[in-house]
């Protein structure tokens, strides 16, 4: 059967689409997001976003360039927040609560119909239709060929919405899950008018100081473990203050060490900048250890070279609980 006929059908026989994507939205969650409002449109059909953090300043031209506007929970909910207006709701980038706090509480209120649009390996079963491709680069790719099922043309704001979401999930189509299809798609999307130029000055070449500075700091923390297979790095809540960096700054920081030949795994922990809350552990893998099913029994996920969990306790003891089970796994030959 074809699989996204369901989906296509459910989103058809939808009068008003509430879209929503992961905590933290990066390029592909905003990217893709975006080219679906304007492709419902073209189609006849309303729809609105939810995000459930502030719109990143990175990724705000986006929304910006493109009119998309959206109701923005990070600080709470509403009091009534207006369910009843949408008979759909449809989530992308993610099919799991983790990542979508606060939405599961909110949905005993929602008499819709359920969908995940997802490209992740961890998936929970609450939707009513999931259309999840796992060999698919990015969530835009399954979103762009969704459309043009659905018969949408690929004018200048859809398509670099759905460049945005390929390149930030491929890291400007470097990463291994870059397959022809991306390069395919990417090809109609640069034909329909993107400006690539514009986009790599927008995400490479548009830094503020302190995340550099942060980046300074974070590198002077790294360490090589188990005969240099792998590298911890840390950011503390003193590097967040002094720099005055703050979260998203830590973005990409994780890659910098598998720069190094020898280096397998790459571990970032991250200390709240406010004191409370987790602390946010990033796992990348060059491909020998599976850091999706590492990270699982500690209740996190994500992809077998990209993945992420939280520990409730101090920096120095997340640091140790995960770099011993880590050099565990790199002692077993990896999983
Ligand atoms: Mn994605």
């Amino acid at each position: 059967m074809d699989v996204y006929q369901p989906i296509i059908d459910a989103i058809n026989k939808s009068k008003r689409i509430l879209i929503t994507t992961h905590v933290r939205p990066d390029g592909d969650a905003l990217g893709t997001t975006s080219a679906m409002v304007m492709g419902l449109r073209q189609l006849g059909i309303e729809s609105e976003v939810l995000l459930l953090s502030h719109l990143p300043t990175k990724y705000a031209f986006i929304y910006r360039d493109n009119g998309i506007v959206h109701h923005d929970v990070e600080k709470g909910w509403p009091q009534a927040f207006p369910w009843d207006r949408y008979d759909c709701l449809l989530v992308m980038d993610t099919g799991t609560w983790s990542q979508l706090p606060g939405l599961k509480d909110q949905l005993n209120r929602f008499q819709g119909i359920k969908l995940v649009l997802d490209h992740h390996l961890t998936q929970e079963d609450w939707a009513d239709i999931k259309l999840v491709v796992t060999e698919a680069a990015a969530a835009g790719e399954i979103c762009g060929e969704l459309l043009e099922r659905m018969g949408v043309q690929f004018d200048h704001a859809i398509a670099t919405s759905l460049f945005l979401a390929l390149i930030t999930d491929t890291g400007w189509f470097q990463y291994s899950n870059t397959r022809p299809f991306t390069l395919r798609l990417a090809a109609r999307l640069m034909e329909a008018g993107v400006d690539s130029d514009r986009l790599y000055k927008l995400l490479y070449q548009n830094e503020r100081f302190e995340r550099i500075a942060l980046q300074t700091r974070a590198m002077q923390s790294l360490k090589l473990l188990g005969e240099g297979r792998l590298a911890v790095l840390q950011v503390s809540r003193q590097d967040f203050l002094e720099t005055r960096a703050d979260v998203p700054d830590t973005e990409n920081l994780i890659n910098l060490p598998l720069q190094i030949k020898s280096v397998e795994v790459s571990i970032l922990l991250t200390e709240p900048v406010e004191g409370v809350g987790p602390v946010r552990v990033s796992l990348r893998s060059k491909g020998g250890v599976d850091v999706a099913r590492f990270a699982q029994p500690f209740g996190g996920g994500g992809h077998a070279r990209a993945a992420g969990l939280k520990l409730e306790m101090t920096l120095k003891e997340a640091g140790e609980k995960v770099v011993g089970t880590m050099l565990e796994t790199l002692g077993a030959g990896g999983v």
